[in-house]
């Protein structure tokens, strides 16, 4: 007669509730469930050993199996219901459309910071009683040059670095060094009053640096009527001045030589980084060269075919660039040309 082992009972329930604590699929908890309960299994193994015992020891024994059968089967089941539920929910959850998905779309630039600048000045002067008048950027030496009172040998031509073309007679045709030849153009084109600013596109041989690009833009303003002297000259600059500015910064100037003027000033505006207070930009002064200004000069008049005697005028210019620089505080002018999205959409 054998003796039934119930301590065997409690080992094999204490290893399948090993079993089943450490599955972590539903696939692996069924294995173990069958490695205990199944046909196989270790607990249905010790049925076997049921059999040999005396009546009143098997029901006992018998007892003591079928207990141990129902609280594992109750507790794989339990843990099965458990995982088969976090699968449902990975499996769900990896399944799920995210319709609140956005595109970026495009990415957008913006206008350039010259041609806003341009576009700020030209609305500036428009509102002053100005109109604006474009030309070509390819010019001829004419226009570019003698009709401006400086001829082939002038030694202020070698201040343009010009790029010439290669067309017709050598150096009769060029990029345009200033927008001075949109003047020439307008004064032949229509008699005076002339009240107009020229914006564009202007070139020199110049080796780009940070102050310096071969191409930049400029915008130059002529005047023509009857009595114009040089005080509305002056009152002009510094109406533009604080009418572009704001209020607060002023215009003032000091004497410089052009040879399409006379006389020639060079003007100063008060510093946009300081107002006025002196700073590193300025180099302390409280003020920063913008351009050049003048009478025009009555060669200038000559050349196309308006009368000095009954005539007179002023003329100015500067740089977009350098004045976009400024308000924009552009370290290096390269950047101006580079159309890096960096730069553009901050602007
Ligand atoms: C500067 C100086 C200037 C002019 C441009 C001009 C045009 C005609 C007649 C007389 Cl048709 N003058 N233009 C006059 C003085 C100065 O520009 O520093 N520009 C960047």
């Amino acid at each position: 007669m054998t003796a039934f082992d119930a301590a065997a009972v409690a080992t094999v329930e204490e290893q399948a509730r090993v079993a089943l604590a450490s599955a972590t699929s539903v696939d692996e908890l069924r294995s173990a469930q069958a490695a205990t309960l199944g046909k196989r299994g270790a607990l249905t193994a010790l049925n076997a050993t049921l059999r040999d015992l005396p009546d009143e020891d098997r029901k006992k024994a018998g007892a003591l199996v079928n207990e141990a059968r129902a609280r594992l089967v109750a507790a794989f089941d339990a843990r099965a219901a458990e995982l088969e539920a976090a699968e449902r929910e990975a499996r769900l959850g990896a399944e799920r459309l995210d319709l609140t998905e956005t595109l970026p779309g495009p990415l957008r630039g913006s206008v350039t910071l010259v041609t806003q600048t341009k576009d700020a000045l030209e609305d500036t002067f428009v509102g002053m009683g100005f109109v604006v008048a474009e030309g070509p950027e390819v010019e001829s030496d004419w226009h570019n040059f003698e009709a401006l009172n400086i001829p082939r040998f002038h030694p202020a031509r070698s201040n343009f670095d010009t790029l010439y073309l290669d067309w017709g007679e050598p150096e009769s045709t060029l990029l345009r060094t200033h927008t001075s030849p949109v003047q020439i153009r307008l004064m032949l084109e229509q008699p005076p009053p002339i009240y107009a600013v020229m914006p564009g596109r202007v070139y020199r041989k110049d080796t780009p640096d940070a102050r310096h690009t071969p191409s930049f833009s400029q915008i130059e303003g002529l005047v023509v009527d009857h009595g114009i002297t040089f005080g509305d000259l002056a009152g002009t600059i510094d109406t533009f001045t604080g009418a572009y500015f704001g209020p607060g910064i002023h215009a003032r100037l000091r004497p410089a030589y052009f040879p399409f003027t006379e006389p020639s000033a060079e003007f100063e505006i008060t510093c946009t980084i300081c107002e006025g207070a002196g700073c590193r930009t300025c180099s302390g002064t409280g003020w920063v060269e913008l351009g050049g200004c003048g009478m025009v000069h009555p060669n200038v008049f000559r050349a196309v075919g308006i009368d000095p005697e009954e005539w007179t005028g002023f003329a100015f210019g500067f740089g977009i660039d350098r004045l976009a620089q400024m308000r924009y505080e552009i370290a290096d002018m390269r950047v101006l040309a580079d159309n890096d999205l960096r730069l553009t959409t901050q602007f």
